[in-house]
């Protein structure tokens, strides 16, 4: 009632139509996302009535079907077997999850990547190194558009990415020991970084902070609204 008060008067054209923000965590293998996220739903009390976490749905892609095949395992042990197989379902278990955390009334969403970095880095270092022929990355970007404008719940209000150099990431990912990621190498991590880099900060600004929308992404594919360009915040975590 109060705000109700409050808003009398005011222009209310001018208000946010869409009260709860969605923003996306990305960054590299290892770079330490989960950890972040954890850290501000477990770690820090005055957000966590605020901030509704949606992780990667990594357990979905571990765990498929009654019985029980791990597609993870199967894209790193037969790329280019499984990379299609493997990157369509990457985007419908995101889909299905972004659907399971809409209904919650916490004002601040962050999701754990995004089809966007599915699309501008993952699906990209994938047919770059032959895992997905012609055929099959055309399949992809035949659907890709006119499916994620059909569901906006999975455009975000803005990106924060989680900066550190591929050596970082890759002591990390030794230390994690993650079954499935024995295969990747510091060049695959390289690539992936530099495939973060060019979509996120096209000419590194330098330092932390919000970029200028003049410094930000002019070629993103997929639907993505031109104004989140100018919406992108940066963490340096190599420490
Ligand atoms: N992956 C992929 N293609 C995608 C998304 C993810 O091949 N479109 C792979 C990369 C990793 C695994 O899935 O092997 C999980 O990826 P993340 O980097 O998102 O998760 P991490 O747990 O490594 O992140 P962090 O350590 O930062 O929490």
């Amino acid at each position: 009632e109060s705000v109700d008060e409050e808003l009398k008067g005011t222009d209310t054209s001018k208000l946010p139509k869409n009260r709860r923000l969605t923003f996306c965590v990305e960054g590299n293998i290892s770079v330490g996302k989960t950890t972040f996220l954890q850290r501000i739903a477990n770690e820090t009390i005055e957000l966590r009535d605020l901030v509704e976490i949606v992780p990667e749905p990594i357990a979905k892609w571990q765990d498929v079907g009654p019985e029980h095949f791990n597609i993870l395992d199967a894209f790193y042990a037969e790329p280019q077997r499984y990379a299609y197989t493997f990157q369509n379902y990457v985007f419908v278990t995101r889909v299905m999850q972004e659907k399971e955390s809409s209904c919650g009334i916490k004002p601040l969403r962050l999701m754990e990547r995004s089809v966007f970095s599915d699309r501008m880095v993952f699906v990209r270092a994938v047919h770059e190194a032959n895992w997905m022929n012609e055929m099959e990355i055309s399949i992809y970007d035949s659907w890709f558009d006119p499916v994620v404008s059909s569901l906006p719940g999975l455009i975000p209000d803005g990106f924060i990415y989680l900066r550190a150099s591929p050596d970082t990431c890759h002591k990390r990912m030794m230390v994690r020991k993650r079954s499935e990621e024995g295969g990747v190498t510091l060049d695959y991590l390289r690539g992936l970084h530099e495939k973060h880099e060019s979509w996120l900060l096209p000419s590194k600004g330098g330092g932390s902070g919000v970029l200028s929308v003049s410094q930000l992404p002019v070629h993103m594919e997929g639907s993505l609204p031109a104004d989140i360009r100018d919406r992108v915040f940066y963490l340096e975590g190599d420490h």
